[in-house]
């Protein structure tokens, strides 16, 4: 999968991308990671990127022709994805909707937001990783590769492979145990040193179905069991 990004602070990447399962895919060549710098698409003396909101108000605004120069630049076919606070939220059906293209267009902004006819007239989609102020888009993007990128075919190793993982969305893990059997005077559950599979099955449905419900009701919403 080749990911383009579009950045006021291209110095930023790849940054923790660059190690790990994200960094392998990048070092295998089975992710392709190229960076724009946002200001190499201005012609004016300044390389200005932004300007006063109309209207009035405090910040700046990204102007609407470096972008639009960017993205009409591109070699891709695939979607064009501005990181927004106005998006629609980032989740695992939409990671695996966007694994399923050969290529990413990814726009980061800053400031006070982007011009509005990016959103209305360039892009395919505004994603938002939830609902807390950044102070850019470029985290976002990272969060986006690294979440769509260990899908992309050979980037897990198959000791790691993503099995059925609709099923995880719905259940929070059970909570997992390694050696020593005895830490600072806190035991491992005796059923996981019984070496009695079914009942170790049975222990950890009902781990994970118990702290769903504590922590994460909502996960249960539309959930028949
Ligand atoms: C402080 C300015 N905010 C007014 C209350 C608006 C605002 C503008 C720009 C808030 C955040 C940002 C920068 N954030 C992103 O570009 C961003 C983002 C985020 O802040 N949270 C979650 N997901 C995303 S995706 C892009």
């Amino acid at each position: 999968m080749i990911v383009d990004v579009l950045t006021l602070f291209p110095e930023l990447f790849p940054g923790p991308m660059s190690s790990g399962v994200t960094g392998r895919g990048l070092a295998a060549g089975l992710i392709t990671l190229r960076i724009h710098n946002l200001r190499d698409y201005t012609h004016d003396r300044h390389r200005q990127v932004d300007d006063v909101p109309y209207g009035g108000g405090a910040g700046m605004v990204l102007k609407p022709e470096p972008i639009f120069e960017a993205v009409r630049a591109r070699t891709g076919r695939g979607p064009v994805i501005l990181l927004s606070p106005q998006g629609e939220r980032l989740t695992q059906q939409l990671v695996r909707e966007l694994a399923a293209n050969d290529d990413l267009y990814l726009i980061c902004g800053r400031y006070e937001g982007v011009d509005e006819r990016v959103a209305a007239h360039l892009v395919d989609r505004e994603v938002s990783i939830g609902d807390y102020v950044l102070t850019g888009g470029e985290l976002p993007a990272m969060v986006l590769i690294d979440a769509v990128g260990r899908l992309v075919s050979g980037v897990l190793g198959s000791e790691e492979s993503p099995r059925d993982e609709s099923f995880a969305e719905d259940l929070l893990e059970y909570p997992h145990y390694t050696r020593p059997a005895v830490f600072e005077g806190h035991a491992v559950p005796e059923v996981l040193l019984s070496g009695h599979h079914a009942e170790i099955e049975r222990w950890r449905r009902a781990q994970a179905s118990e702290r769903t419900h504590r922590r994460r009701p909502d996960l249960l919403r539309h959930r028949e069991r």
